[in-house]
């Protein structure tokens, strides 16, 4: 096994559910990577720690992932050079807008390459990773345009499965929808029960008839 070239950082395990998706993409590439929780304010060493000593040992992108208040990315972008992919958590109250704001409105000077909010961004950090290791490496290169090419014959493939699906029989046999009236019967109105009068005889108030 080959030394890891990508870091994967989250502020909690709570967040390991997301971030797994960055490291699922990097396994598909067959990028070495490590993981590990480092807490920008809960374990604030740790991410000084890591982000300084990243370079020296081998690894080439950081992706940070984080919820809430989520500056991980930020503090650990001010300590490297290295590039940061950040991953805002949508794991609070607010459904992840201040983890994105926090991770995406960097003041100029760090940057943090923000992706989209939960699982699609650590996806999207995945690949992103793996691009800017394809810069220097030919075979991620070519791993990524295969992957593109298997995800646009995908979309083909369910596009004529969905073509198919509106071909089918059973679909152009479909009725119109039936007026309410015409798919319930009438119902019969309740006659009228009618007193009638017998001739000569008394009415309902005693009254005779004339
Ligand atoms: C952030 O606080 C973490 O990135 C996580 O998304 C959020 C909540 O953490 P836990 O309270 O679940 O540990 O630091």
């Amino acid at each position: 096994m080959s030394k890891p070239v990508v870091g994967i950082l989250m502020g909690s395990e709570s967040d390991l559910p997301v971030m797994q998706e960055a490291a699922a993409m990097l396994q598909e590439f067959g990028i070495e990577y490590e993981m590990t929780i480092a807490s920008a304010h809960r374990t604030p060493k740790k991410v000084l720690e890591y982000s300084q000593g990243a370079e020296k040992r081998g690894i080439k992108v950081i992706i940070a992932g984080a919820g809430w208040a989520a500056h991980l990315a930020g503090v650990v972008a001010s300590q490297t050079m290295l590039p940061v992919i950040g991953v805002p958590i949508d794991s609070s109250p607010l459904k992840g807008i201040d983890a994105l704001l926090a991770t995406v409105q960097m003041p100029g000077g760090i940057p943090v390459a923000t992706m989209a909010l939960g699982k699609a961004g650590a996806k999207n950090a995945g690949i992103f990773a793996a691009q800017i290791i394809a810069s220097h490496e030919v075979k991620i290169a070519n791993r990524l345009k295969v992957y593109r090419v298997e995800m646009e014959r995908e979309v083909e493939e369910k596009a004529k499965r969905l073509v198919a699906f509106t071909a089918a029989p059973h679909v152009v046999a479909v009725k119109e929808p039936v007026a309410a009236e015409e798919a319930a019967p009438a119902k019969k109105k309740p006659r009228r029960r009618r007193w009638k009068k017998k001739p000569g005889a008394a009415g309902p108030a005693g009254e005779s008839a004339s």
